[in-house]
C-alpha cells in the first residue's frame, strides 16, 4: 500500500503522484498543518483559499473511490507539519511506500528529503510545469545571460503555440508595443468571476476568523472558485468576456479598479486546479477563432508560457543563494503602512488598500507602484520578500522570490531582469489615474509637495552609481543624471534624506 502525500498546491488528479493510483489499497494524504499557515503572517483570504480548495479537492477524490486521509487544523496540536502527518499515518496505515509529486518549494523538499522513516520515499518530478529543472538548466547552461525573451520563444515552439509552421504567427514573436495603454477613466470593465462560498467554504472561513483573525487581509466577502470545474469557468470568463482587452491595457491602472483585464488566474494555477496548458491553448483557440485578437493573446500566453515557466526555471537554479541575495545593499525596514495604508502617496495606499481586500493586485500595481517604492526606497529583500509571500493568495516562494528579488529589486545583480525597473512618478501618472488624487505633485521635482518617486529615482541612480552605471540599459539615465547641476541634484539628496528621515520616525508620508 502507498501513502501518497499530496501538497495543498498539488490540488490535480493529473499530478504526477496519482498517475498509478490503486484504488483498492493505496491512501491519499493531504493535510492543514500549522508549520505552513504559521510561518508567515499569510492573508485571511489566502487561507481561506487554499484550505477550501484543499478541502473540495479530498471530497473530489473520495467521490472517485479514493481512501483520502484528511487533517483538518486542530487548536490543540499547534506543532503540526508535513512530517509529524506523514509520521502518524504511517504509524497507523503501515505503508510500504510513501509517494510524493517534488515540493514546489526548496525548503520543502529539502525537508522531505531529510525524512529517515523506515520505508521508501518515492520523489516523483512535478510535471504541472511545461518545462522541467533539467531541461531549464540544460537551457541556460553556457549562456552569458539569461533572458525571458529567447527561453519564452524555444517553450513555442517546443509546445507548438502560436506558430505558424516555424514562424511565429503574425510574424512576430511579441506584440508588447501595442500592449502600454493607459485607461484615464471607467469603462465597461467586465465584472470578475464570483463564486459563492458553499458549506465547506464557510466553514473554512469560519475556521480562519477564529484561528487567525489577527492576520493581515480581508477574510470578507470571498468570493475565490475553490475547485477545478470552478477555476475552468472563471478561464471560459476570461477568454469570453476580457481577454480581447488583456493585451491593450495589461500595463494599465486606474483607481478603484482592482480586476481590469486580467486573467486573476494565478491563484488557480499556482495551486493547481488549472494547468499552464488549459489557459494557452483555450486563449490560443480565441485567436483562431477570431475571437480575440492576437497582440492579446500572445501577451496573455507570453506570462504563462514565458515568464511563470522563466522565474521558476531561476528559483531552482540559484537556490538557496538567491534567497539570501542583496546586491544593492538595501537594508531599510520595511514602513508600516505595507500594513496599514497609512500613507499620503495615493499610488500607495491604492494598491495596498486593494492588497489587504482582494489578496491580489495585477502585475503592474506590484512592480511600478510596490515594487518601484520598495527598490527605490532600498528596502531589505527580506522584508519585501516576506510581505509579499504574506499578502497574495498566489504566493509561494518559487514564483514570489524570483519576481521580488530579481525583478523589482535587483537584488540578484541581474539575474533575473536586465535592468533595474526604477521609474519617477511620470510613469504612474502617464498609466494610472492616480496622480489626480493624491497630497504629492507629480509635476513638481523637489521640495515637500513633489512626488516623492521623482526625487527618489535620482536619489537611486546618485546611491547605486558603482554598481550601476556600466549597465547599458541605464547608459541614457546616467547620462541625463550626469548632465544635471550640483544644485540640482543637492536638492534631490536633501529631499530623499527628509524622506527616509520622516520613514524612520514613522512620520506619515
Ligand atoms: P495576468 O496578468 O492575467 O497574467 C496571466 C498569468 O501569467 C498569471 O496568472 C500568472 O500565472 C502568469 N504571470 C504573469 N506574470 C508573471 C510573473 N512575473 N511571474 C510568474 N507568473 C506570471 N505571481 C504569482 O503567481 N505569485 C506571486 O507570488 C507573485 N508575486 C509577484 C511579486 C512581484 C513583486 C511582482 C512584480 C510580480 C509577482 N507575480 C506573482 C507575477 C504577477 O504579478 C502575477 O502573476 C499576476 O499579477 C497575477 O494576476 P493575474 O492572474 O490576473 O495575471
Ligand atoms: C500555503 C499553504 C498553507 C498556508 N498551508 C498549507 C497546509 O496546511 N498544507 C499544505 O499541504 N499546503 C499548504 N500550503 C501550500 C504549501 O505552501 C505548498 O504546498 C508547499 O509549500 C509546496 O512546497
Ligand atoms: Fe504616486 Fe507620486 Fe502620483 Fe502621488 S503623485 S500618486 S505619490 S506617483
Amino acid at each position: 500500500m502507498n501513502l501518497i502525500l499530496v501538497l495543498g498546491d498539488q490540488l490535480n488528479r493529473q499530478i504526477s503522484s496519482l498517475t498509478d493510483l490503486d484504488r483498492r489499497k493505496d491512501v491519499v494524504l493531504i493535510c492543514e498543518v500549522w508549520e505552513e499557515a504559521e510561518y508567515t503572517n499569510h492573508h485571511k483570504k489566502k487561507l481561506a483559499f487554499i484550505f477550501s480548495a484543499m478541502r473540495h479537492f479530498a471530497d473530489e477524490l473520495r467521490a472517485q473511490g479514493i481512501t483520502v486521509r484528511y487533517t483538518k487544523l486542530q487548536k490543540t496540536e499547534k506543532t503540526s507539519s508535513f512530517r509529524s502527518e506523514v509520521e502518524k499515518a504511517i504509524r497507523e496505515l503501515k505503508p510500504e511506500r510513501i509517494v510524493v509529486t517534488e515540493p514546489s518549494e526548496y525548503c520543502v523538499l529539502n525537508d522531505i528529503k531529510s525524512w529517515a522513516f523506515d520505508l521508501p520515499i518515492e520523489i516523483r518530478p512535478d510535471t504541472r510545469f511545461l518545462i522541467s529543472k533539467d531541461e531549464f538548466s540544460g537551457w541556460a547552461k553556457g549562456r552569458k545571460q539569461l533572458r525571458m525573451e529567447y527561453f519564452y520563444r524555444d517553450v513555442r515552439r517546443k509546445y507548438s503555440i502560436l506558430m505558424e509552421g516555424d514562424n511565429p504567427a503574425g510574424g512576430q514573436w511579441n506584440f508588447d508595443k501595442q500592449n502600454r495603454n493607459p485607461l484615464k477613466e471607467k469603462t465597461n470593465i467586465p465584472a470578475p468571476y464570483v463564486e459563492a462560498p458553499d458549506r465547506i467554504t464557510l466553514e473554512v472561513i469560519a475556521m480562519i476568523d477564529e484561528y487567525f483573525g489577527g492576520n493581515f487581509g480581508d477574510l470578507h466577502p470571498f468570493y475565490f472558485a475553490v475547485t477545478r470545474e470552478q477555476a475552468l469557468k472563471a478561464l471560459d470568463q476570461f477568454v469570453l468576456e476580457r481577454l480581447t482587452n488583456f493585451g491593450s491595457y495589461q500595463d494599465a491602472m486606474l483607481q478603484n479598479e482592482p480586476w481590469l483585464y486580467h486573467s486573476h488566474l494565478s491563484f488557480y494555477l499556482n495551486c493547481g486546479l488549472l494547468l499552464p496548458v488549459d489557459c494557452i491553448r483555450t486563449a490560443e483557440e480565441a485567436y483562431r477563432s477570431g475571437q480575440a485578437p492576437l497582440n492579446s493573446v500572445e501577451g496573455f500566453i507570453r506570462q504563462i508560457a514565458g515568464w511563470r515557466e522563466f522565474v521558476r526555471g531561476i528559483y531552482w537554479l540559484t537556490m538557496p543563494a538567491y534567497a539570501d541575495a542583496n546586491f544593492l545593499e538595501a537594508y531599510r525596514p520595511l514602513p508600516s503602512f505595507f500594513w496599514t495604508e497609512d500613507t499620503q502617496m495615493n499610488c500607495l495606499r491604492q494598491c495596498i488598500k486593494e492588497t489587504k481586500e482582494n489578496a491580489y493586485t495585477h502585475h503592474i500595481q506590484r512592480l511600478m507602484v510596490i515594487g518601484n517604492f520598495s527598490l527605490l526606497a532600498a528596502l531589505h529583500p527580506d522584508d519585501v520578500n516576506d510581505w509579499f509571500l504574506s499578502v497574495y493568495a498566489d504566493a509561494y516562494q518559487w514564483v514570489e522570490l524570483p519576481n521580488v528579488t530579481g525583478m523589482i529589486l535587483f537584488a540578484d545583480g541581474g539575474v533575473l531582469a536586465s535592468k533595474p525597473y526604477a521609474a519617477s512618478g511620470a510613469y504612474i501618472n502617464r498609466m494610472s489615474n492616480y496622480c489626480k488624487g493624491c497630497r504629492y505633485k507629480v509635476t513638481k521635482k523637489n521640495g515637500p509637495d513633489a512626488c516623492p518617486f521623482n526625487y527618489l529615482y535620482w536619489n537611486f541612480l546618485i546611491r547605486n552609481d558603482q554598481k550601476l552605471r556600466s549597465n547599458p540599459r541605464l547608459r541614457i539615465a546616467y547620462q541625463n543624471l550626469d548632465r544635471m547641476s550640483e544644485d540640482k541634484t543637492d536638492a534631490v539628496k536633501a529631499d530623499s534624506q527628509r524622506f527616509f528621515n520622516a520613514l524612520e520616525n514613522e512620520e506619515k508620508i
